[in-house]
């Protein structure tokens, strides 16, 4: 049975940990999911080191980045921290992140959190279940994860 941690914030705007955690349940359903919600960006590469040290095979994290500057560097060293928790763990950790300013309109900003943190859920049972094996089939593909797919050039 694999594991998979989901780590969430309480800053997001939309409850992407919910969308994570049903997308990891229909696409595998021999795991247990573990979910672990803290404040703010920065905060998730503690968490997700602490749900891969008590057994979980991968992480998905869903963070939320406001508009100012100030946020843009909170967001700059969360990443370098989830990185980090990667390397030093062997353990991948998929860093899904809404930017606030990717859209002005609401529907539009879920509607790329929704799509966003359901194609990394996917992404990360294939990376835990195969090592990536799976994705194979896509290389090259020009996959995007909140918007329509680039698409492959010729
Ligand atoms: O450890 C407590 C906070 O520092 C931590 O929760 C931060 O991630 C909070 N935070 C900021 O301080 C900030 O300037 C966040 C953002 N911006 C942001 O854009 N998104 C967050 N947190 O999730
Ligand atoms: O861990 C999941 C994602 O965070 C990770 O796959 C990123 O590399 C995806 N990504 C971005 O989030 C982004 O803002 C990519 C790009 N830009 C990019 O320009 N090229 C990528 N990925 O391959």
């Amino acid at each position: 049975m694999r594991k998979y941690g989901v780590a969430d914030t309480t800053f997001s705007r939309v409850n992407m940990g919910d969308i994570a955690e049903r997308t990891i349940r229909k696409d595998d359903n021999d795991c247990e999911i573990v979910r672990y919600t803290v404040p703010g960006i920065k905060d998730l590469p503690v968490a997700a080191k602490k749900l891969i040290d008590s057994g979980c095979d991968g992480v998905i994290t869903l963070g939320w980045v406001g508009r100012t500057q100030l946020d843009k560097y909170s967001y700059i060293s969360s990443s370098i921290g989830l990185i980090m928790v990667q390397i030093l763990t062997s353990k991948h950790v998929m860093d899904v992140t809404v930017h606030e300013e990717e859209a002005e309109h609401p529907d539009d900003l879920v509607r790329i959190a929704e799509d966003r943190a359901t194609k990394h859920a996917r992404n990360l049972v294939r990376l835990v279940r195969d090592g990536g094996k799976s994705l194979r089939e896509y290389a090259g593909k020009g996959l995007r994860q909140g918007y329509e797919n680039a698409g492959e050039l010729d």
